[in-house]
């Protein structure tokens, strides 16, 4: 009977797995790259910075199966970002939370990406990163200087704070992630 139920379980929850694709964006060295590898390796890797982009499927944590475009954030090829929007179900937006200088650039990006059309009402996942560092900034301050309150009637969005050199934070956002996903896709699906 116990096995049983056990089987049952795991169909249900087959069902419940959602699949997405997301693009995951913020300025260079933000720690897009490192966050990816921590959930595909569950190990913290020397980075080199990304010039095109890299791509895995992942679950970072239970029900959800993203895969995750890890886009290069230089300056010069941050116009190319939007050649990876289309069927997008899902924005993560990595912040380093310590390069206070470059919070301004890191908002103009950020409102600019959600201004193309087809970004017009995906679900946001903020990581303000680096949080280990001892200059780094509270979410609040961030979520105040990326002027997230200014997408409430446009996107679901969600801030965490997450130090993804040790994955701190990483599940608990991407578990608020989870449910703003699959409230998009059902609402898109016809
Ligand atoms: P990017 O892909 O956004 O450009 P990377 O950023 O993942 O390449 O990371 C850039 C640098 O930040 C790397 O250091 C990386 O180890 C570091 N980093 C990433 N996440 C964290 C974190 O949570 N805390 C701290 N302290 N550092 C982090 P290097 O020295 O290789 O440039
Ligand atoms: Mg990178």
């Amino acid at each position: 009977m116990g096995f049983f139920l056990s089987k049952l379980v795991n169909v249900w929850e087959g069902f419940n797995e959602c699949p997405a694709r997301v693009v995951m964006l913020g300025l260079d060295s933000a720690g897009k790259t490192t966050t990816l590898y921590k959930l595909k390796l569950g190990d913290l890797i020397t980075t080199i910075p990304t010039i095109g982009f890299n791509v895995e499927t992942v679950s970072p944590c239970k029900g959800l199966t993203l895969t995750i475009w890890d886009v290069g954030g230089q300056q010069k090829i941050r116009q190319l970002w939007h050649h990876y929007y289309q069927n997008t179900d899902g924005l993560i937006f990595i912040v380093d939370s310590a390069d206070e200088a470059r919070f301004p650039d890191a908002r103009d990006e950020l409102h600019k990406i959600l201004e193309f059309d087809c970004m017009s009402h995906i679900p946001v996942l903020v990581f303000a990163n680096k949080q280990d560092l001892p200059y780094a900034k509270p979410l609040s301050k961030i979520a105040e200087v990326l002027d997230l309150s200014s997408l409430n009637s446009t996107h679901k969005w969600h801030i965490q704070a997450c130090c993804a050199a040790t994955g701190d934070g990483l599940v608990e956002g991407f578990t608020s992630f989870s449910g703003m996903i699959k409230e998009y896709k059902k609402s898109n699906r016809f």
